[in-house]
């Protein structure tokens, strides 16, 4: 028996970005396994893709394209298969189609993360469609706020460097849940803590993070940016101020002791529920004990106030001069550290790019919907699954099936989404395609090199493209790049070459020594090296200068409070990956049916207890659970956690039916959390009902 064993990387939307060895046995993948060299993999990979071969060898990979022949909505019963030439010609017929009648922005793309590669995800794909002049993607789904903030006041997203974390004396995890989201920072926190750190989570939920933390402050959902306005205050009271570095290192200092004379401990504390001795008490901590690691998860940007808190969580570090030493300062993700010249590779030189509109992908329920002028006629889908992943699902659902909407949609598996498409076309996963990826947690680039072949007759995205592109009479010499040619092109300002990868398979690439404090001396990557405590540039769009607080939107609303008087987070659980693995009878098992997590006096005040079955609604939406009764929340705030798929779900419809479509404060991100709900009892059958196989049944909403 042929066995061989090829390096490469796991391609999941996750900070850690695993090296792993798959193994595979006449022609077949048969093991994985986390690369034991690798200084953030470290020998091991989380749960879930452990079995990540049950998505590789699933008998439920698509193998063929399909064609609708029935009603949108309904299913896979609607579809037949088809050949590559007749799907092809359907897909070009459509975009012709939307094109000649509305311009081509009718055209949107839509891709997210489904894979991190750079070059199944976010090279050919961009490419086609910027030379087309469609509307071009605004992908604010997960980190645009934080993006903004860290732009605004470092420069890009960049921060502490993470391997070194095992220097602080005192690590705040803020709205982050690494045991369930970013696993392999945990032994790096865990030996920290064997060499004396102190270790605070900040988190509404005690999730597993917390209840393993050294202390764990649980702030009313949405009040971060308060929070973190009065631990500046506390640590400026306690004279720990380093006015010497700030002179130095920082732009708008003045400024912004000034505002922190309006923001005492106590009113900060009572903005975000917490006792004010807990705010002096953590104050102290940062006052004495550098230095201080922040690292910032992406939950709490999930909030109307989302960009003004991750500024004044970023602020807070500076004023300590924290950033002087290994481990010190903050950290949201190491994206602005990597260097790839992603423009230059979608947009290259000599291709010509008309200009085209930006369209907000956290809004596409509403672009679909009447937002958009010219409409969008043609919506064509790759990494991604918003009819299970964006908010206001029910009008989503309406959007797609506009009679007048051409979908197409690229994928390994029927998802929900390819029940709206005209055309699905089956794409291949990582073991079977060439991938190129950086990391937003870590400091390595990492290749991935084809180790199988595909199933059936799919194909890599980028193929799939060029092939789209010829199917349109587009023989540019650029839409017809090899995936070889695009890893190249998108390691162009990278020390390491691709013969190199080719042999060693990842390298640390951002230039930043693991125990180097790369902001010691300055040198943000700001126009003048100094971070921007008070930053000028945003007033012209509406936003403070300074960092400031915005209240929840939704959350804040108190006279939508009498009739929702739930607040409701729908943060990532431990086995699912967004809605990757959520059709996967292991993951699913694991990940157990949707729950709604209620506190005791929230479910008392109900008459609701533990397994009961309830509908979750507000004016938008609603979707069905069952009741879980626990401490992990604190009244007031329930909680569930994303990514299943409606079709699968009872009632058809998931968490995201009753999430809105509202910007953050900057960045034009979603804000998932900020979200107001009740619950009522329904009958328990309702949660066991079998769906009709023919999938018409409707949604609960
Ligand atoms: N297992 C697993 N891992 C994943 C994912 C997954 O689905 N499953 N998803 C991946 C993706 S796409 C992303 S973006 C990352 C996200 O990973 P994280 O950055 O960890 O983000 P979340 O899980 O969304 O939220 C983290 C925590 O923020 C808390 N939170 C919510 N609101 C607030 C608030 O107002 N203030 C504070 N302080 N905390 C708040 C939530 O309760 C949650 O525990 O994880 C990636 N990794
Ligand atoms: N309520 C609520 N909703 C949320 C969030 C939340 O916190 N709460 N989090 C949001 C966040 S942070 C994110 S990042 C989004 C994620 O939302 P999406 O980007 O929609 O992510 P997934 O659900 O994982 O969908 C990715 C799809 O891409 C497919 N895919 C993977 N690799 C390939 C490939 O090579 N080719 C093709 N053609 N397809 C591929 C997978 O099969 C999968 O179906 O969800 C958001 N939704
Ligand atoms: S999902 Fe994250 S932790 Fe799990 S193997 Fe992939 S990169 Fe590693
Ligand atoms: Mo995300």
């Amino acid at each position: 028996m042929a066995r061989t064993t090829h390096s490469g990387a796991c391609p999941l939307d996750c900070p850690d970005t695993c090296v792993w060895q798959l193994t595979v046995e006449d022609g077949r993948a048969v093991a994985l396994r986390g690369d034991r060299e690798h200084p953030f993999t470290r020998g091991a990979l989380c749960g879930k893709v452990n079995r990540y071969l049950d998505a590789v060898n699933g008998p439920d990979r698509l193998t063929t394209p399909y064609l609708r022949t029935g009603p949108k909505g309904v299913g896979r019963v609607a579809y037949r298969p088809a050949s590559w030439d007749e799907a092809l010609d359907r897909v070009a017929a459509g975009l012709r189609t939307s094109i000649e009648q509305d311009g081509p922005e009718a055209v949107l793309p839509f891709y997210f993360a489904g894979t991190m590669g750079l070059v199944q995800g976010w090279s050919m794909g961009p490419r086609l469609f910027a030379h087309l002049g469609a509307s071009r993607l605004d992908t604010t789904i997960c980190t645009a706020a934080a993006r903004a903030a860290t732009e605004s006041i470092y420069g890009a997203s960049v921060g502490f460097e993470p391997e070194s974390i095992v220097d602080a004396k005192l690590i705040v995890l803020w709205g982050a849940n690494p045991l369930a989201t970013n696993l392999h920072l945990w032994p790096f926190v865990q030996q920290a803590r064997e060499r004396g750190a102190y270790l605070v989570t900040i988190d509404p939920l005690r999730t597993e993070t917390a209840a393993r933390s050294d202390e764990h402050l649980a702030p009313l959902p949405g009040t971060d940016a308060a929070l973190a306005l009065g631990l500046m205050r506390g640590v400026l009271d306690a004279g720990a101020v380093d006015e010497e570095w700030l002179a130095a290192h920082t732009v708008g200092w003045p400024a912004l002791a000034a505002r922190l004379a309006e923001w005492p401990v106590s009113r900060a504390a009572a903005e975000c529920g917490l006792p004010v001795e807990v705010l002096h008490r953590l104050a102290g901590r940062i006052a004495t004990a550098p230095p201080t690691a922040v690292r910032v998860g992406l939950g709490l940007q999930r909030h109307h106030g989302a960009g003004q808190a991750i500024r004044a969580i970023c602020a807070l570090p500076l004023l300590t001069g924290d950033f002087r030493y290994p481990g010190g300062g903050a950290l949201v993700t190491t994206s602005g550290h990597h260097r790839t010249p992603l423009g230059a590779v979608v947009r290259p030189p000599d291709l010509p790019i008309p200009p085209a509109r930006e369209i907000n992908m956290s809004r596409l329920a509403a672009v679909l919907t009447g937002e958009a002028d010219p409409p969008v006629t043609s919506l064509v889908v790759f990494n991604a699954n918003p009819a299970a992943t964006v908010p206001d699902q029910q009008r989503l659902r309406a959007g797609l099936l506009r009679a007048d909407l051409h979908t197409v949609v690229l994928e390994q598996r029927w998802t929900d989404t390819c029940d709206y498409a005209d055309v699905v076309l089956p794409a291949t996963m990582q073991p079977e395609h060439l991938d190129l990826q950086t990391s937003y947690g870590h400091h390595y680039t990492t290749l991935n090199l084809p180790a199988t072949g595909a199933p059936g007759a799919a194909l890599p995205n980028t193929e799939i493209f060029r092939r789209i592109a010829a199917a349109l009479g587009l023989d540019h010499p650029r839409l017809r790049d090899s995936d070889e040619e695009l890893a190249r092109q998108l390691l162009r300002d990278s020390p390491v070459s691709f013969e190199e990868l080719c042999e060693r398979t990842y390298a640390r690439t951002t230039g930043v020594e693991v125990g180097s404090a790369p902001y010691a001396e300055g040198g943000f990557p700001t126009p003048d090296g100094r971070a921007r405590l008070h930053d000028p540039e945003l007033a012209p769009s509406g936003v403070d200068p300074l960092p400031g607080y915005t209240p929840p939107a939704e959350a804040g609303d108190t006279a939508l409070a009498a009739r929702f008087p739930l607040v409701l987070l729908s943060p990532a659980g431990r086995f699912l990956m967004n809605s990757t693995f959520a059709s996967l009878p292991w993951h699913l098992r694991r990940a157990g049916p949707p729950r709604l997590h209620l506190h005791p006096h929230d479910a008392d005040a109900r008459g609701l207890a533990d397994g009961d079955a309830v509908r979750v609604r507000n004016d938008r939406g609603a979707f069905l659970a069952a009741v879980a009764v626990d401490e992990a929340t604190r009244p007031g705030v329930a909680f569930t956690y994303k990514a299943y798929w409606a079709r699968l779900s009872p009632g058809r419809a998931t968490v995201n039916a009753v999430t809105g479509v509202r910007d953050t404060d900057l960045g034009g991100g979603p804000t998932f959390h900020d979200c107001r709900v009740e619950v009522e009892r329904v009958p328990a059958e309702l949660l066991t009902a079998e769906a009709p196989a023919d999938g018409t049944a409707q949604p609960v909403g």
